[in-house]
């Protein structure tokens, strides 16, 4: 906690403080466990450790789920370029307007075969490649999927073939890449900063070119087309400080850029919004400005003692003055888990991970006691909806995959993001962002944690019989963090001795923000004179594809409801609660929104394999402290995410339905690349189907969101 409080800022631990600080609980429960808590009655009381489930023994047979191997990516790469038609540029020669491939990762191998490849002895599934290309030279320009195969020998190249997910994208959608921010430094930022450079310098005492050591750096707020009229894409831009942190030192210039053009000096500057004004054009305004009709902002440029705030030094005086150091955990016997390639195996666990350059990290035929209780599990999507008063705040909402989830996994660092002592891995992807080829060092680590807490225990203390039995609560956490320009997402993945799985997402990193006027007063908080923090959600959606006791599985609730009824063993009537199993058949009756006038357990269970009195092993979905979305579904960017409307949805598995979300949900309301809500538009049969099921959670800023499967038999 103290770390926490030194890294912060007196304002940001206030803000956190004020926003709804909500906790999200997912919980699965499983009944394979109950054996294993068998297993662990019988061991001696105190035990720190006792249970001694044999490792599964999977061992890391080339493992089928990896990422693309850099050979790999070389034998893509050959082939590709041989295709003359594609006109790929080299990346010296790539600019938007040429062809270059944006992404290279694996296309991960159908569900069937990799079961019948892990359990049946089957044939090893072919690695393929799924690579995204810009066709800025061709006219419509595009972006397209292509489907690149079989590794490493490629014979293939063609545009993927799929009906749930558009594979040849308008340009207009495309996500962010380095060769658009090259166009905007080029033709857009220079256009602003000397014609304005002026204005610029008289307003803020810094001007966008040339500017010394006196700057001003642009953000953009992307605008999606459910905003806009057809075929076109802008962006608001607005100037902030460019001091540590630039997010919290805007000011008040923005300026909003037709960027439709697949070629950077067809982009135009359209309106400017200076002082709480808008201006139709730059001429206009610089007009304007010129016959003094405008009230003119003065600002200092921010000194490095005024600066002091938004900077991530530690705060004296300190809490404590002494040198003493945090308390740290310690393997006495050594490690407890193990590391093989990409599958790490710990106690009952194991599980597979991968890294992919979209979607970030993912995990993949996850054990507990050799069964397999979850084929796949990974965040799909992170959005943020902001709201304000000036043109680039109401316009804010972030579709975070545009930035590439598995570049923006960089550099833990031990003894802060992770203890000392934690296995780190490093990745390696393809991502012309980043210049191609690249390895990514301690993207993710790995560390067992004992939480001081007693997992289960019980003291009897009666005359007769008095004991105590207690096991404490070690756990395996494999953690990745994301930074996205200013937000770090800590993602972990707990896992408990049994059975539960627990998810948890924690926020910091700084809060963007806008200048501030009295008109923001409703729409946020005003951090400093000229700051406000606009009031925002964080959305989060995970995908995971449980089998329980193999993949014929239903979803299921146990609704809770109230009881009225003559009691039979009196003359009395009776108030209390029972349950009804209540099975869900369709995609439609899968998607479950939260009411809590109507209490539920959701469960996912296989019918055909029951406890010997009959109950059908379930697992359990535990969650808390969601919040409800009160945007309207078919408006602007809402309709990129139609997974924000359902608590959790469940639908049937299909293997080219991967994602509920794509790298274009930032740009594509109006006509979405994946639509999430077609998934169960069908309406298909969901009972003993295979299914994943996709689960959201809504947080509003807060500090932290858990997702457990837990397990238990009886409700
Ligand atoms: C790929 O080609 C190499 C060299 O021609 C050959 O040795 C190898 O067996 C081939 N691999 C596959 C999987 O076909
Ligand atoms: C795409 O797949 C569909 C259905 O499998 C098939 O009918 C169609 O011919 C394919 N199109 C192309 C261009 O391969
Ligand atoms: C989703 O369904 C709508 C309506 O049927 C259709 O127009 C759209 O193309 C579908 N989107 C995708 C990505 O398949
Ligand atoms: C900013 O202010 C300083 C001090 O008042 C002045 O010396 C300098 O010329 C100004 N710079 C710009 C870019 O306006
Ligand atoms: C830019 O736009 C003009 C007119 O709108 C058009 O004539 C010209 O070809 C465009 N330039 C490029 C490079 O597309
Ligand atoms: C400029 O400031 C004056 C005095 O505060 C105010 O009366 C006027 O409305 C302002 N003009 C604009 C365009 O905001
Ligand atoms: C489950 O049981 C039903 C009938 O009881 C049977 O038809 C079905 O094949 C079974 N499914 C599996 C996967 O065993
Ligand atoms: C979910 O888990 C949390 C934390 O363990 C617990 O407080 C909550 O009661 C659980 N909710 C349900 C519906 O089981
Ligand atoms: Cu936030």
């Amino acid at each position: 906690m103290k770390s926490w409080i030194d890294n912060g800022q007196k304002w940001m631990w206030i803000s956190v403080a004020l926003a709804v600080s909500t906790m999200f609980f997912f919980l699965i429960c499983i009944s394979l466990v109950f054996a294993f808590v068998f297993k662990d009655t019988t061991s001696s009381p105190i035990s720190i450790e006792q249970i001694n489930i044999e490792q599964s023994n999977i061992a890391d047979k080339d493992d089928v789920f990896s990422q693309l191997s850099f050979e790999e990516i070389d034998a893509v790469l050959e082939y590709l370029y041989a295709i003359k038609d594609l006109r790929l540029t080299t990346p010296d020669r790539t600019s938007i307007e040429t062809s270059f491939i944006h992404t290279i990762e694996l296309q991960p191998p159908p569900k069937e075969e990799v079961l019948e490849y892990l359990n049946s002895n089957g044939k090893k599934p072919v690695r393929k490649a799924k690579v995204y290309i810009f066709r800025g030279d061709i006219d419509p320009p595009l972006i397209e999927e292509y489907i690149v195969g079989d590794l490493p020998n490629v014979t293939y190249a063609h545009v993927a073939n799929v009906s749930s997910r558009h594979t040849q994208i308008p340009y207009i959608y495309r996500p962010f890449s380095s060769y658009e921010f090259m166009g905007i430094y080029r033709h857009v930022i220079p256009h602003i900063g000397k014609d304005a450079n002026h204005v610029l310098e008289e307003s803020y005492n810094a001007t966008a070119i040339n500017c010394g050591n006196r700057c001003l750096r642009f953000s953009m707020t992307p605008i999606s087309s459910g905003y806009l009229e057809e075929g076109k894409r802008k962006a608001w831009f607005w100037f902030a400080y460019d001091v540590e942190f630039f997010t919290l030192h805007p000011v008040d210039f923005q300026f909003l850029v037709d960027m439709t053009s697949a070629h950077p000096s067809n982009w135009t500057i359209e309106k400017i919004w200076y002082a709480n004004q808008m201006f139709p054009s730059l001429h206009n305004f610089l007009d304007e400005y010129r016959c003094g009709n405008i009230n003119k902002t003065r600002l200092a440029f921010p000194e490095p003692e005024e600066n002091l705030y938004s900077g991530l030094h530690r705060r004296e005086p300190l809490f404590s003055r002494s040198k003493k150091r945090a308390p740290v955990q310690f393997e006495p016997d050594g490690r407890r888990f193990q590391v093989s390639g990409n599958t790490v195996t710990y106690l009952g666990w194991s599980m597979r991970h991968r890294m992919s350059p979209t979607n970030g990290f993912q995990l993949f035929d996850v054990r507990f006691d050799g069964e397999m209780i979850a084929y796949e599990m990974n965040l799909q999507e992170v959005i943020v909806l902001y709201s304000g008063y000036t043109p680039s705040a109401r316009m804010l909402n972030y579709a975070d995959s545009a930035g590439l989830f598995g570049t923006r996994h960089r550099g833990l660092v031990p003894g802060s993001d992770c203890p000392e002592d934690a296995q780190f891995f490093d990745v390696h992807l393809y991502s012309s962002n980043e210049g191609g080829k690249r390895t990514y060092e301690n993207s993710l680590c790995v560390f067992e944690h004992n939480t001081n807490s007693p997992l289960r225990r019980h003291r009897a203390y009666s005359r007769i019989g008095a004991f105590y039995a207690g096991l404490v609560n070690s756990v395996l956490i494999v953690r990745t963090i994301m930074s996205v320009i200013n937000y770090d997402y800590v993602i972990d993945y707990i896992f408990h001795q049994n059975g539960i799985i627990e998810t948890k997402v924690s926020l910091t990193g700084y809060l963007s923000t806008s200048f501030y006027f009295p008109e923001e007063e409703y729409y946020g908080g005003h951090l400093r004179e000229h700051t406000q923090a606009g009031l925002h959600n964080h959305l989060f959606h995970f995908k995971v594809d449980v089998d329980v006791k193999g993949t014929s599985n239903r979803f299921e609730t146990l609704d809770i409801k109230p009881e009225y009824k003559k009691d039979p063993w009196s003359d009395n009537h009776h108030h209390q609660t029972y349950y009804e199993r209540n099975l869900r058949k369709t995609e439609k009756e899968g998607e479950y929104t939260y009411n809590f006038e109507t209490p539920k357990y959701l469960l996912i269970s296989n019918n055909n394999e029951t406890t010997p009195e009959g109950i059908p092993r379930s697992i359990k979905i535990n969650f808390s402290g969601i919040s409800k979305m009160l945007l309207p579904d078919d408006y602007g960017f809402a309709q990129s995410i139609s997974w924000a409307r359902h608590q959790l949805t469940v639908t049937k598995r299909k293997d080219e339905e991967e994602d509920s979300s794509s790298i274009f949900a930032m740009w594509d309301a109006k006509d979405p690349v994946v639509n999430f809500k077609n998934y169960s538009e069908d309406n298909e049969n969901i009972i003993d189907e295979v299914m994943p099921f996709e689960y959201i959670m809504f947080i509003d800023e807060n500090r932290s969101l858990t997702i457990l499967f837990i397990s238990l038999t009886v409700f």
